[in-house]
């Protein structure tokens, strides 16, 4: 039944001939001279530059909102092959030097070539502007007791907020960015592409695959019993990207994290040529992985020594510093 949505032709196309289509699908629609709404960042006022990478080309701001706490994301996209002639042509170009067969110029792109990623997040918890300040990381071992007796006490006092997944789930926020969905309650997800994913290029291709079951905390809960639950996102997750997005499994990064960013199940599937923050050993855990090593042992995740980066200003670092394990 849910197989329904997926339709039913894989194959025939080449992935680079999707590839295509589906970026032009986009260039044709929402982005660039369409509606623009309301700017509310012209009320936003800087209280510090949290983290300003030149690499990521990005830049992460702390500041107010209407008297609100706010932290806003600036990021600079990559640029799109399928509009290179618009760019190319519609530019104003100002020549900046000139040297023998040498020279470089100011490009100004035509404004809807020119759009910036922009995430706003208000109000904004002490939590949120903590996330984005360069911090020095440890990693910490954490065995199936000290998941017990430090992890678990800490993530339940915490009570982290998944609200926004709830609201996926129930369909009261991103319900048209919803890629794919098997509605089973107890082997269903939600597939569709993350916050940090504007879905204009494949190269930064990241979808996350949420699960109805709500008492799946994390990589910690899995047992043999969640096996049909895991093979089941592996299969239809990988169907549905391959359907709407060209891409074929062996170009895919299907992995969980430990620890995660928040405490209900998720899978993530990345562009394997996307080398997407958090996706290194110290975090990742590879969905195929975590399959075979459920199937050799049941108990595999309540059991073995786990390792993973925690922040110097992470509460639960702390934990473990008292607990004399680190
Ligand atoms: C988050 C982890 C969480 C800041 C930021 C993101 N994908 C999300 C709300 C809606 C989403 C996500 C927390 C929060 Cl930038 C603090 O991520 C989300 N919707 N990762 C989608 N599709």
């Amino acid at each position: 039944m849910a197989d329904a949505t997926l339709g039913s032709a894989v194959g025939s196309d080449e992935p680079s001939a999707k590839a295509k289509r589906f970026r032009s699908d986009h260039k044709a629609g929402q982005d660039g001279e369409g509606r623009t709404d309301r700017n509310i960042l012209a009320a936003f006022k800087t209280t510090t530059v949290l983290r300003d990478s030149a690499l990521e080309k990005t830049i992460f701001i702390h500041g107010k909102l209407a008297d609100r706490e706010a932290v806003v994301i600036l990021e600079k996209t990559p640029i799109r092959e399928d509009t290179l002639a618009e760019m190319l042509s519609g530019a104003k170009l100002k020549l900046e030097m000139q040297n023998d067969i040498y020279s470089t110029y100011q490009l100004q792109p035509p404004a809807h070539l020119n759009e910036m990623k922009t995430t706003v997040i208000c109000p904004a918890t002490e939590k949120h502007v903590k996330k984005y300040q360069i911090q020095e990381s440890f990693l910490v071992e954490e065995s199936g007791e000290d998941y017990l007796s430090i992890t678990l006490p800490y993530i339940q006092e915490q009570s982290f907020s998944v609200q926004w997944v709830h609201n996926i789930l129930e369909k009261k926020a991103e319900v048209e960015r919803i890629v794919y969905e098997d509605p089973d309650p107890g082997v269903g997800f939600v597939l569709l592409p993350d916050f940090k994913w504007d879905q204009k290029q494949l190269d930064d291709l990241y979808l996350i695959a949420i699960v109805h079951q709500r008492d799946i905390k994390s990589l910690r809960d899995l047992t043999a019993d969640h096996l049909p639950l895991l093979q089941n996102i592996s299969r239809k997750g990988m169907e549905a990207i391959l359907q709407r997005y060209g891409l074929p499994a062996s170009k895919l990064r299907v992995y969980l994290h430990y620890q995660p960013s928040y405490y209900h199940l998720h899978i993530h599937f990345t562009a394997l040529a996307f080398d997407v923050r958090g996706c290194s050993v110290e975090r990742a855990h590879l969905l195929a992985d975590v399959i075979q090593n459920l199937q050799s042992d049941p108990g595999f995740y309540k059991t073995r020594t786990l390792c993973f980066p925690l922040r110097a200003d992470d509460g639960l670092l702390s934990k473990f510093k008292k607990a004399g394990k680190l």
